[in-house]
């Protein structure tokens, strides 16, 4: 346990060093709530390391703290690859996971997502000796209606409505938050446009950016405009021979 919050916020920075060392990097996104078939999660994972991803995060909108915790020693179990939480609520929350995204959703005006889940597990997050990252989380629209939004009750911000994202990414980083993560929610008909990762580059804060992240061209584009962590979550659950395309994408840039 740790004495005082200053070691728990210095304890450990690998995970944010990993983050920020580097652009274009990915993360698999694993849904627990979408992990009963464990044969498909294994392959996911022994495939995922042969593709070299730099990162699993683990959560979702709606997911039981049943469901969680079984993913996550299930992953840990069999993968070496660093296991990032990233909440959908207080319960999702582990000792085994190597990192915590601390996610404040700042594009939103709800309380319980903005500080509420904070105090219901801050005495277990502060008892943990899991690394946390305090991260902006801001939606950007990103064309259907996605669950986080639903879930949270919050409205996204327009993806061309440039100076709100900007602002509201000062305000984060005013408040302390060491990371932005932008996301377009999970089967977004458009991604976060990679214009608007690239105006995020004057903060100089690390980015990272998920949502209906589907082709090459995108992760490339991404890539380009400055992201550090690159998210895919539906794209792999329907089709996990896109792990050949992003393991190519990940040879070519890492060598470059
Ligand atoms: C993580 O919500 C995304 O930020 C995941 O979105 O499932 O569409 O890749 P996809």
């Amino acid at each position: 346990m740790f004495q005082s919050i200053q070691e728990l916020l210095i304890k450990s920075l690998e995970i944010y060093n990993q983050i920020n060392k580097r652009k274009g990097q990915i993360a698999v996104l694993i849904d627990p709530d979408k992990c009963a078939n464990k044969y498909k999660l294994f392959e996911l994972l022994k495939r995922a390391k042969f593709a070299n991803i730099d990162f699993l995060f683990v959560g979702g909108s709606t997911v039981s703290q049943h469901d969680f915790t079984e993913a996550v020693e299930f992953i840990k179990k069999n993968s070496s690859i660093p296991l990032v939480i990233f909440p959908g609520a207080s319960h999702q929350i582990s000792n085994d996971a190597d990192a915590l995204l601390y996610l404040s959703l700042i594009s939103g005006r709800n309380p319980d997502f903005l500080i509420g889940h904070h105090v219901q597990s801050a005495q277990e997050v502060f008892e943990m000796d899991v690394e946390v990252i305090p991260t902006a989380y801001i939606l950007i629209d990103g064309g259907s209606a996605s669950s986080v939004a639903y879930v949270s009750q919050t409205t996204p911000i327009p993806s061309d409505h440039h100076s709100i994202i900007m602002n509201t990414a000062k305000a984060g980083i005013l408040q302390g938050k060491q990371l932005i993560y932008l996301d377009a929610g999970s089967g977004a008909k458009y991604p976060v446009p990679s214009e608007v990762i690239s105006r995020l580059q004057e903060l100089n804060q690390p980015v990272i950016v998920g949502g209906g992240i589907r082709t090459r061209e995108v992760i490339e584009e991404l890539h380009d405009s400055g992201a550090n962590v690159i998210v895919i979550g539906n794209q792999l659950e329907e089709n996990i021979d896109f792990l050949l395309e992003i393991q190519d994408f990940i040879k070519t840039n890492v060598t470059n």
